[in-house]
């Protein structure tokens, strides 16, 4: 990514309901927000709902602070630890790592998210990499996509994988950083962009056949070492 020309971005891992949830278009009652999902921190109840504090569910509210910051042409890669109350086995824990991507500038298209996807997979796993696109759902992008690789360097190229999310961010992100921003900049008349997010845990396993996400946080320098 920093060979297209993309910085590296970062933000805290508290953060506020307003950051993860309210900027990004989420319903207050989008079930995301339920306690179920999120990790909320306790004693907040007096607050209004968007200053409570949260262990962020995705490295999104790096996308929208620096989108507050920084007028658009951006092009920012946000990698982070985020949290989410899930039941801990091999493939689930409290704490994953994220990569996402955001790209704004005028006139980019899904011909250009689809390609810098395309570029980043096949410079990773091989120029033999077949990728697909099937629609999903994401209350920060639209239209918003699943992308699916098969290549020899995934478990022999016998299936599809699902590697990551993606989409256009949404006209109604671009507004809520103009209200915090009290300007315009993110006119989305005349700017659009696209964003994109993978698990790298869940990349790792795959690329080096790791059996269990609980290797990673175990400490073990033997398990270690094979990476360093
Ligand atoms: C994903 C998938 C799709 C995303 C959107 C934004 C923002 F802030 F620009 F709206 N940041 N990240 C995004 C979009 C993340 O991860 C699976």
């Amino acid at each position: 990514f920093r060979n297209l020309g993309y910085s590296v971005s970062e933000g805290p891992e508290i953060e506020t309901d307003y950051y993860n949830f309210e900027a990004l278009n989420f319903a207050p009652n989008h079930p995301a927000r339920d306690t179920q999902d999120t990790l909320f921190i306790a004693g907040q109840d007096k607050k209004q709902l968007r200053d409570r504090l949260l262990l962020r569910t995705h490295t999104s509210p790096v996308q929208i602070r620096t989108m507050e910051k920084a007028p658009p042409p951006i092009r920012i890669i946000a990698p982070g630890a985020a949290y989410r109350r899930d039941e801990v086995d091999a493939t689930h824990g409290a704490q994953f790592h994220q990569i996402e991507g955001l790209y704004v500038d005028e006139k980019v298209t899904v011909g250009d998210l689809k390609g810098t996807l395309e570029f980043f997979l096949r410079e990773l796993f091989g120029a033999d990499t077949q990728i697909r696109f099937r629609p999903h759902y994401f209350p920060f992008t639209e239209p918003s996509l699943e992308v699916d690789v098969k290549s020899k360097a995934l478990r022999g190229g016998e299936q599809w994988l699902e590697m990551c999310g993606c989409g256009m961010v949404h006209p109604a992100v671009y507004e809520q950083v103009n209200s915090a921003r009290g300007d315009k900049a993110y006119d989305p008349e005349k700017w659009s962009g696209f964003a994109f997010g993978f698990a790298m845990d869940r990349l790792a396993m795959i690329l080096f056949g790791i059996p269990d996400l609980r290797y990673f946080a175990a400490n073990d320098l033997r398990f270690l070492r094979q990476f360093a």
